[in-house]
């Protein structure tokens, strides 16, 4: 841990002597720690240090400021604009109280001509005084640092020598408008107003009211995270759903001491009430910073990757999107639902690694509309962040437009395009050492394979995924270990890069039925065979003691 720090005085701003961490390096999205971490002296400091000097804004500069109001947002939020203010940042727009969902964030970035932007969120990982912190870095285009600026980031913490930050009094995130801290202008926004109009540009809102005024019934489970506030003025002020629609709308640092991960786990009671036998029509979660989201119909469950497929088949219900796409992307492990659709409108489909930066480019250079991936994240061009409330009311307008219940709706698309079934196993808390070390013997098992049948399917070919970036030409190399088989199906092995504990190992599995009458088996019993093939190649339970999965979904 730094020692010897030393403070000069500059005006208001001081120069604090400071010492490297090693371990600053941004992971998938941001730099994503333990509160404990963050909370070390100067941790956070020499981060957003590196942030700044590394983004080099200009003095008239804006940086855009909030978080999904978890545990430490308000200790660091006060800390990042003295530091704002003494590294000469023109201003700062931040939500109130420091809320800001990541996708609005991404909105106020690009509405305002913004140049950067810090989200303090660790997404959907568990919050409160023992759980995760993060801070995610945004560009002027409004999406996540890309992998060359997350590097030069972490260069820059290696040989922080010092950091700047301002001896004044915090500012009052409370109330709305501009103050002044030591020539830095903070603008208190409302988080959601700009938030709302964008959606009400993007779909039939119209329609969408209607929809409620028929009895249409919908729960939407804001898992005591950001989406709660935004949930409630869209949803329920703005459309009509019932007062009640939203649960869990009540923001809180701990949220509510459940991890806010919209998935079948983790959203259980979102999932009983969808069971019931008086199921509202839809129900949907959405993540820690909103830029997650589950779709479930009655007693129903539409994967993320079929989510993406039937958006991007139906999109031009919505205004926003009646002039069609321009091409659509997924990240490597999602499934190949959507390529089928984008073959059959005759657009590209675009294959990238894990992880939303991995878009951006895409999305500048108008290549594609829509992206999306497994992991729960959805979105198009009207931001550079996946945007979970977004899809909500995608959903709501392709249902409102077809007038079909939603399962029905799903499977009539597995009947036109065939149905690609889809689980990923997540295996966490791994020692990190057995983990890198199975990853590397799979590797070379991997390479063997090929021309081989195993349990009734061929390998077709494996590779360890690489991404050259049609836009910029940079290469991403060891992105995750494919098996693909002759029939379609398909196993990839990849660690996370998001994790806050140990190694966590994604085992992503897919086969595809375009036979109507198969369509409808359980996705563990359809997918069981696979999921022997991946255990035993990669020798799963030798290396590293599980029998079982820790998430499924
Ligand atoms: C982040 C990234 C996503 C990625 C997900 C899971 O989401 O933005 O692109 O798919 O993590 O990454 P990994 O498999 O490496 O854990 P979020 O919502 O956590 O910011």
């Amino acid at each position: 841990m730094p020692s010897d720090f030393t403070a000069k005085a500059d005006m208001n701003a001081l120069t604090i002597a400071t010492r490297p961490f090693p371990d600053q390096r941004p992971g998938t999205s941001g730099l994503r720690k333990k509160v404990a971490v963050f909370r070390q002296p100067h941790y956070l400091e020499n981060f957003i240090q590196s942030v700044f000097d590394t983004l080099a804004l200009p003095p008239d500069g804006t940086l855009v400021l909030g978080g999904d109001g978890r545990y430490y947002n308000q200790e660091a939020l006060p800390v990042i604009l003295k530091m704002a203010a003494a590294n000469g940042i023109g201003r700062a727009l931040v939500g109130r109280d420091g809320i800001l969902s990541t996708p609005a964030a991404s909105c106020v970035i690009r509405q305002y001509g913004a140049h950067a932007g810090i989200i303090l969120s660790a997404s959907h990982n568990p919050g409160g005084p023992q759980g995760d912190f993060g801070v995610k870095v945004n560009g002027a285009n409004g999406g996540p640092a890309p992998a060359m600026l997350t590097e030069a980031i972490y260069a820059r913490s290696r040989a922080l020598p010092t950091y700047r930050i301002l001896d004044a009094p915090d500012v009052a995130l409370d109330k709305l408008g501009p103050s002044t801290l030591d020539g830095m202008t903070v603008e208190v926004i409302d988080p959601v107003a700009d938030y709302a109009q964008l959606m009400e540009s993007l779909f039939d809102f119209e329609a969408l009211r209607a929809l409620f005024r028929s009895g249409f019934r919908l729960c939407f489970d804001a898992m005591h995270a950001v989406t709660g506030p935004y949930a409630e003025e869209i949803l329920e002020r703005r459309l009509g759903a019932p007062a009640g629609s939203v649960i869990r709308g009540e923001p809180r640092p701990d949220f509510g001491g459940a991890p806010p991960d919209p998935n079948l786990v983790h959203a259980h009671e979102l999932v009983r009430i969808m069971r019931a036998p008086d199921a509202p029509d839809f129900g949907a979660a959405c993540d820690g910073d909103g830029d997650r989201n589950m779709i479930l119909g009655r007693n129903f469950f539409v994967t993320p990757s079929d989510s993406l497929a039937l958006l991007a088949a139906n999109a031009t219900v919505a205004p926003g999107y009646a002039a069609g796409l321009k091409g659509v992307a997924r990240s490597m492990p999602t499934s190949r639902a959507v390529d089928r659709v984008a073959q059959a409108l005759g657009i590209p489909c675009y294959e990238t690694p894990t992880g939303w930066k991995f878009f951006g480019n895409l999305l500048d250079a108008d290549k594609i509309t829509l992206c999306g991936e497994e992991s729960f994240g959805t979105g198009s061009n009207h931001a550079r962040e996946k945007d979970g409330l977004w899809a909500v009311l995608f959903w709501l307008n392709i249902l409102a437009a077809r007038r079909q219940p939603m399962e029905a709706l799903v499977r009539a698309h597995w009947r036109t395009y065939g149905r690609h079934f889809y689980t990923r196993h997540d295996y966490e808390g791994l020692d990190p050492v057995a983990a890198r070390c199975l990853m590397k013997q799979l590797r070379e098992r991997l390479g063997r394979l090929p021309g081989q049948a195993i349990d009734n399917r061929r390998v077709r070919a494996s590779d360890d995924f690489q991404y050259t970036d049609p836009v910029d030409g940079s290469v991403a190399s060891g992105q995750g270990l494919r098996l693909l088989f002759e029939d379609g199906a398909r196993i990839v092995f990849r660690l996370s890069g998001t994790g806050t504990a140990g190694a966590t190992l994604r085992l992503y599995l897919e086969a595809f039925e375009p036979d109507p009458a198969r369509q409808g088996q359980d996705t563990q019993q359809a997918l069981a065979g696979l999921i022997g093939v991946a255990q035993e190649v990669s020798q799963l339970r030798q290396r590293t003691g599980r029998a079982a999965p820790s998430v499924v979904t």
